[in-house]
């Protein structure tokens, strides 16, 4: 239970590194992720690895396995936070990977062990996700260089801020023979451990989402003079679509969220004439997915063309669903084993992870632990010492799980 309360403990210390004094914000390649990967890089050093910051910003430690220069299995997950964030989110699998790696003797392993803290998997900053895992595998797109900030502020200036050379980033692309497979240990982020009475579970796939940037032109004008029959508001326009969104989702069996809206000019007696909003689209299956992404778009066409408005839909991120590899899911379910579970749950995660990047270069495999209520990207967010001293006593015994299948 000691190494349990530790992660907690660190938890905690990570969660005061936040751009924000009265809730959790921490951002790609801001002050609160540099203090952050450099506590992480204590911790990593106190467990015996060998640390360094790769060129995307990743921080990473490594151990050896019985000759120096093994491919690696990697454990990690990211440390960066929505808004007004959990203190459990990426972190908690961080720091579960750090003590997983201070248990193991050096030199002693088939393969090297490797620990990675992603710098930006939540995509806060600047609006695309996963820019530290898929530099890491190698699938970077020089297109998101431009991309800024709210305060403008582009992600190659960023990196020139944070003391990163863009010109290097290739130096942080992983090439797939050095590495033999990732594993990453995760809050469940939804309710079905709790509502199952479990504490851990593996993951089968981990959902295909696609983002958007969708705007609704209408015509400002006067809330008082307008008559109805002349108004063109964007924003009773973008709220009709923002319900669709919902029904049409239920209805597909898909998981549809509008999570930020902005209307335009913004005064209160001034019919909005733009309305900004997203689109969060994810589903197990991506044809799922996109057959109702075609759906919401063709209600959007609708609703423009009988309010008289205009829409347009831009996207900003996608990422296919991807399946977990059945080797180190076997790993996994023997890790759930080792606590005395027998049965391992296994389903699909609703949430997005690294690991849809990360499988661009190895296999992939996550443990999933309890988590209160479900809730997630939520400051309520909160894990029990005992989940996680399972899934330390899980994850460790996954990781030698691994090393038998090696070994054979
Ligand atoms: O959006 C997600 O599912 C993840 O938490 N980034
Ligand atoms: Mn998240
Ligand atoms: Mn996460």
């Amino acid at each position: 239970m000691h190494d349990a309360q530790l992660i907690l403990d660190r938890c905690d210390e990570l969660a005061a590194l936040s751009s924000h004094a009265d809730y959790l914000e921490r951002v790609h390649l801001s002050p609160q992720h540099r203090a952050a990967n450099d506590l992480v890089a204590q911790w990593m050093t106190e467990a015996g690895l060998s640390t360094w910051q790769d060129a995307a910003g990743n921080q990473c430690g490594r151990i050896e396995g019985r000759e120096d220069g093994l491919p690696a299995l990697l454990l990690g997950s990211h440390i960066d936070t929505v808004p007004d964030a959990g203190r459990f989110d990426g972190m908690l699998g961080v720091l579960l990977a750090i003590q997983v790696a201070s248990r193991v003797e050096p030199g002693t392993l088939p393969f090297a062990l490797e620990v990675v803290a992603f710098s930006d998997e939540e995509g806060t900053r600047f609006g695309t996700a996963l820019l530290g895992s898929r530099a890491l595998a190698g699938t970077w797109d020089d297109e998101w260089w431009s991309l800024t900030d709210k305060d403008g502020i582009s992600l190659f200036e960023a990196f020139q801020d944070f003391g990163l050379d863009p010109a290097r980033l290739p130096g942080a692309f992983r090439r797939p023979e050095t590495l033999v497979g990732y594993l990453e240990a995760h809050i469940e982020q939804g309710p079905i451990l709790e509502d199952a009475d479990r504490r851990l579970a593996v993951v089968t796939s981990i959902a295909g989402a696609r983002r958007f940037a969708l705007t609704m032109h209408g015509k400002a004008g006067h809330a008082g003079g307008s008559p109805y029959d002349r108004r063109r508001d964007a924003l009773v326009g973008a709220s009709e679509l923002v319900v669709e969104v919902e029904r049409l989702s239920k209805q597909g069996g898909v998981v549809g969220t509008v999570g930020k809206l902005e209307a335009f000019p913004g005064g209160v007696n001034v019919i909005p004439g733009r309305v900004e909003f997203s689109l969060d689209l994810r589903a197990e299956f991506d044809d799922d997915r996109d057959a109702v992404l075609a759906q919401i778009h063709a209600a959007a066409l609708e609703i423009a063309a009988r309010r008289g408005l205009e829409f347009e839909q831009h996207e900003i991120y996608r990422a296919d669903a991807v399946v977990c590899d059945l080797d180190l899911r076997s790993a996994i379910e023997a890790g759930i084993r080792a606590t005395g579970d027998e049965s391992p749950l296994a389903f699909w995660s609703r949430a997005g992870h690294d690991g849809m990047a990360v499988v661009a270069a190895t296999p992939i495999a996550m443990l999933f632990l309890r988590c209160a209520g479900g809730v997630s990207h939520h400051p309520d967010e909160a894990v029990t010492k005992a989940d996680v001293a399972a899934a330390l006593e899980a994850f460790e015994a996954a990781v030698r799980a691994v090393a038998d299948q090696h070994a054979l």
